[in-house]
């Protein structure tokens, strides 16, 4: 009898759900042992790995800058370079010229801007004894007001028929005309450049930033030869 009681004490322990629970507990404190076991070691491979490949330090945020020889504007949307080039070409060439730069001609974003050309301009035609010229901007007419009766409707009059080019500008009021323009005479004048001048006195008429509605192609020179001679252009571009 006591041999049998000592066959089934170990039997009836076996079933007792108490002892079932106990297994179970233990199997997941081993499982949770064997995770945490695991983790140590990845923990140590990827210090491991830190030492053997060091990550480069992050480079540091650059600062927009603009390349030498380019005039930097803060504009609203950004820094804002500006170059004046020496060249007779035609507005499509001098587009084309500027793009060649990662630019576009300049329209203009603020008084200071505008000026810049200007004053960029005394240099060279004191050097070359010319007192004054014309310099491509990034001005043009807006195509639904080509044509010479279109132009002047009301729609199209004075600043309204033109955009700038380059973008970004959008300020009318820095549209600054020479005394009757534009005028679109011939029908024809889709393009816009700025009079420059060496000098204080006006020169027959022209002053100095003031605008005029001309041919895109070998603008006629009627009056004014010198100052009507195109003489340059004026590309921008963002800073980068
Ligand atoms: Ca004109």
């Amino acid at each position: 009898m006591k041999f049998l009681i000592f066959l089934l004490v170990p039997l009836i322990l076996a079933g007792h759900p108490k002892v079932k629970f106990r297994s179970s507990e233990s199997s997941s404190d081993s499982e949770s042992e064997s995770s945490e076991s695991n983790s140590g070691s990845s923990e140590s491979e990827e210090s491991r790995e830190h030492h053997q490949h060091p990550k480069p330090p992050a480079p540091a945020p650059k600062t927009p800058s603009c390349p030498p020889n380019w005039r930097q504007f803060q504009r609203s949307a950004g820094l804002w370079c500006i170059q004046v080039f020496w060249s007779g070409i035609n507005r499509y060439d001098a587009e084309s010229q500027c793009q060649a730069l990662g630019a576009t001609l300049t329209g203009f974003d603020s008084l200071e801007e505008r000026a810049y050309v200007q004053n960029s301009a005394i240099p060279f035609l004191q050097s070359t004894g010319i007192r004054a010229g014309s310099f491509w901007i990034g001005l043009v007419r807006r195509p639904s007001c080509y044509g010479y009766l279109q132009s002047l409707q009301a729609a199209c009059r004075g600043s309204q028929g033109f955009m700038w080019t380059d973008g970004v500008s959008t300020r009318q009021d820095l549209m600054n005309w020479r005394d009757g323009m534009p005028d679109n005479a011939g029908g024809n004048q889709n393009c816009v450049f700025m009079l420059c001048r060496n000098g204080p006195v006006p020169i027959n008429g022209v002053r100095p930033e003031r605008f005029d509605d001309i041919e895109c192609v070998n603008p006629p020179n009627p009056w004014n030869a010198d100052s009507q001679k195109i003489r340059g252009y004026a590309c921008g571009k963002f800073a980068q």
